[in-house]
């Protein structure tokens, strides 16, 4: 699913990423490279004007030219603006506007033949009975006498009653039937399936609208296929207009969609998505994330919080000093000790660096020795504060010192002290070129 357009996107954030300063142009290519991929997603031209539109404007502004790392700054706006375009962030909003027990709530499935609204009923109802709810299915596709089988063989399965009338013309009465048995059945939810046609024409409206006048339901859900496309957000958008939506499910989401129907559903209808279908079965249907969704579409775990952890460790004003440090050769022992330490808050470096798109398979953690890096801060917290600030003056007497003090050799310190030197020269000539962001330091921090 979206594997295309996970690797178009990963491509664009190529043109950001890893670099320590960003400059419009940059951003531009980034923008164009996204617009291309959600184009080809069969994205809805207006959302991807305003998708661009918007993520320029955001990324243009200060925040991101001159933040520490603007690469990731960048991604975190695409991100972020990834989540608005598929969705509401409150799991409320997507909710199932449900009764209490002792009032029926009815829920209405709408959509075009073939767009999974028979075997979607049977999921819900399975999801609804798994939270405790009675449910109805009702089979008011009347059109075809396969269909009320299927939903019968479909119920049998989840052990859900199915009301169907063989022989029936009228999905009114049907329904009406329907709620006089689910009433003396202690029933709570009923799902009526509907009927589905190859497009959207006035008969088919028309019996929908008598259906809905009748049954008043609290949902009216549009079963959509994901692999219509764009498509799906125009028929989303006449349902709406001519029945009224109060959500939307995407089905066959297992498939291989393009994306286009998830990333342009909202903005077109302003319905939310509540569930997509991901499979054949009836457990197949699960409720809609935005912000994974977003995530999978980005090729990334979960890059939000990546964000929020790294800036929650180096915080920007620590990260610019250092970086002024770098350039003025005023970099310490003392701070290449905080360094190591905000290394370790971390986590796992490498596992974390991964999560950066583009970062993929390009660390070896064998750069990264752990045992080594103990060490070093073993050393580096043997120091006192003066000989952190200044290590001129560690001398034999100190070094040696030193040494018992963390467990080490004199050999090791000395290599310490030498490797320090060596990497405060990298430094001023990397801050020099102008690469001073974070990926630097963490590459600064390892000197071979
Ligand atoms: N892979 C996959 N297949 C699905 C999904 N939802 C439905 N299908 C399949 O899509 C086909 C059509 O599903 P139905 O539930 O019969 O669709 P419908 O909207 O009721 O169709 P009509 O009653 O003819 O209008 C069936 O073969 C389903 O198994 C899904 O989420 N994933
Ligand atoms: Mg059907």
């Amino acid at each position: 699913m979206f594997d295309k357009l996970t690797g178009k996107f990963t491509d664009a954030l190529r043109f950001v990423t890893g670099k320590s300063t960003i400059s419009e142009k940059n951003i531009e290519d980034a923008v164009d490279a996204i617009k291309m991929a959600l184009l080809e997603a069969d994205v809805n031209l207006r959302v991807v004007r305003r998708f661009v539109n918007s993520t320029i404007e955001e990324a243009k502004g200060e925040k991101v030219l001159r933040s520490v790392d603007p690469g990731q700054q960048f991604i975190k706006i695409v991100h972020d603006k990834l989540v608005s375009f598929l969705g509401e962030t409150d799991p409320e909003s997507r909710a199932l506007k449900l009764r209490g027990p002792d009032v029926i709530t009815t829920v209405l499935m709408l959509g075009l033949q073939g767009s999974g609204k028979t075997t979607t009923s049977a999921k819900l109802a399975l999801r609804l009975k798994k939270e405790g709810r009675k449910v109805l299915l009702v089979a008011c596709d009347l059109v075809r006498p396969a269909a009320m089988e299927q939903l019968a063989v479909l119920g049998g399965q989840i052990g859900i009653p199915v009301h169907r009338e063989e022989g029936a013309a009228d999905s009114v009465k049907v329904y009406q039937n329907a709620l006089t048995r689910a009433k003396q059945n202690m029933i709570d939810t009923m799902i009526i399936d509907t009927t589905g046609r190859l497009q959207i024409d006035e008969p088919m409206m028309r019996e929908l609208s008598r259906l809905k006048d009748a049954a008043k339901p609290d949902e009216m859900l549009l079963v959509a296929d994901s692999m219509t496309g764009q498509a799906a957000a125009d028929i989303a958008k006449t349902f709406d207009e001519k029945i009224g939506l109060t959500g939307i499910i995407l089905t066959k989401f297992d498939s291989d969609t393009r994306g286009g129907a998830a990333l342009s559903l909202k903005t077109i209808t302003g319905k939310s998505l509540k569930f997509t279908g991901t499979g054949e079965k009836p457990e197949d249907l699960e409720p809609f994330h935005p912000e994974r969704i977003a995530g999978r579409i980005l090729g990334m775990g979960d890059v939000v919080s990546l964000v929020e952890k790294a800036q929650d460790v180096i915080d920007q004003k620590e990260a610019l000093e250092l970086q002024k440090k770098m350039e003025k050769e005023s970099f310490t022992l003392e701070d290449w000790l905080s360094q190591l330490q905000a290394v370790k808050k971390m986590g796992s470096l490498k596992s974390m660096l991964e999560m950066i798109p583009g970062m993929q398979g390009q660390i070896n953690e064998d750069d990264i020795d752990k045992a080594d890096l103990k060490r070093q801060e073993a050393i580096l917290s043997s120091m006192t504060r003066k000989e952190r600030a200044n290590h001129l003056i560690i001398g034999p007497t100190r070094r040696s010192r030193i040494a018992r003090g963390s467990g080490t050799s004199v050999a090791e310190v000395a290599r310490l002290i030498k490797k320090f030197e060596k990497m405060r020269g990298m430094m001023k000539k990397m801050a020099k070129m102008g690469k001073g962001g974070n990926m630097q330091q963490f590459g600064g921090m390892f000197p071979r």
